[in-house]
């Protein structure tokens, strides 16, 4: 519509333009004088007549002058109208690619959600594994959803996607030292803390993590910054009636004598739950919960000492196996992942 507009209008001022150059040429022949001039006693009316040419010619003049002006005035007219129809189909252009870049984007939008749907009805995220699988490759917090067959609600986790080929779900962490770990029998079973910082993911969660085949791996770091691991091909805990009782085996790693063992087919106990297997009431003397014996070879949910207090108590965070029952370590890791995780 504004192209033929300025068509228009050019061809207006074309036009406007002939005309002029026309009443140029007319001004033009009217102007030189009579070939025969008539005798006098005419003279006057030849007079009369040549001011009355200069007259119109003059007013020719200016009425030519006034038309090209106009033509000007049109030609520029004309000019930034097409200027303004092209600023406005650039401003159109402009709204289409962004109309259909919405557009695409609501698509991919769209696309996910129905992926999601599918995802969630064929294969439902479990733990960090699944995550893993789904290209979920950076370590940090996740929310796995509600599992409408258990009745669980969703679990903000942590994910290690890095050590070892990733896939762990962190179930303790001890790094900060400000979280106690002398918590009761409720607290153990919910879980507690913050699970970028110190925390224990719950009994009942942990529970509900190991119901497939399942690996643990134990990290642990002392003072000096020396680390170790020792992993357990096999591990699992009984049900809350069970009292959440420790099965693992084939232990492997770096942290020397086996100090998970001699916990092993304990029930898991808490200073308000003694469920150990000594006289003595372990998670009172060791102050945390844990799958106490009579009473440790570890206890890995102990008190938190920083350094230079680290090796005066035996109720620390201890792994017998390396540093002995007096000296607390400076972080621990505990995770888990599949059997039959692979990368
Ligand atoms: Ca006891």
């Amino acid at each position: 519509m504004m192209k033929s507009a300025v068509l228009r209008l050019l061809t207006l001022g074309v036009t406007l333009l002939l005309l002029s150059g026309k009443s140029g040429a007319q001004r033009k022949r009217a102007v030189p004088a009579p070939k025969h001039p008539t005798k006098g006693g005419c003279c006057e009316e030849v007079q009369a007549l040549k001011v009355q040419l200069a007259n119109v010619s003059s007013q020719l003049e200016e009425l030519t002058r006034k038309q090209e002006e106009e033509v000007r005035s049109l030609v520029h007219q004309v000019l930034k109208l097409d200027k303004q129809s092209n600023t406005l189909e650039d401003r159109i252009t402009e709204a289409e690619s962004k109309y259909s870049e919405i557009n695409s984007r609501v698509e991919i939008i769209q696309l996910q959600a129905s992926q999601a749907v599918t995802q969630t009805s064929t294969d439902a995220i479990y733990d960090c594994a699944s995550l893993y699988h789904k290209n979920y490759k950076i370590s940090g917090e996740y929310k796995l959803p509600a599992d409408e067959f258990l009745r669980t609600p969703e679990l903000e986790v942590y994910c290690d996607m890095e050590t070892a080929g990733g896939g762990w779900t962190v179930i303790q962490r001890r790094k900060v030292g400000l979280t106690s770990f002398d918590r009761d029998w409720k607290q153990y079973k919910r879980g507690f803390g913050a699970i970028r910082g110190d925390f224990w993911l719950g009994n009942d969660n942990i529970f509900r993590l190991t119901r497939q085949p399942t690996v643990l791996r134990i990290e642990l770091e002392d003072w000096e910054g020396e680390m170790r691991y020792a992993e357990y091909q096999y591990f699992t805990l009984s049900n809350e009636i069970n009292s959440y009782r420790l099965l693992l085996a084939n232990y492997s790693g770096t942290a020397g004598q086996d100090s998970m063992r001699y916990h092993n087919n304990t029930n898991f106990s808490t200073k308000d739950k003694d469920n150990d297997k000594c006289v003595d009431d372990c998670a009172a003397l060791r102050k945390g919960g844990y799958w106490y014996n009579c009473c440790t070879d570890s206890n890995l949910n102990g008190v938190y000492y920083r350094y230079g207090e680290h090796t005066k108590s035996t109720d620390g965070i201890t792994w017998y196996g390396w540093h002995g029952p007096n000296y607390s370590l400076k972080r621990v890791e505990m995770k888990i992942r599949p059997q039959n995780f692979q990368q």
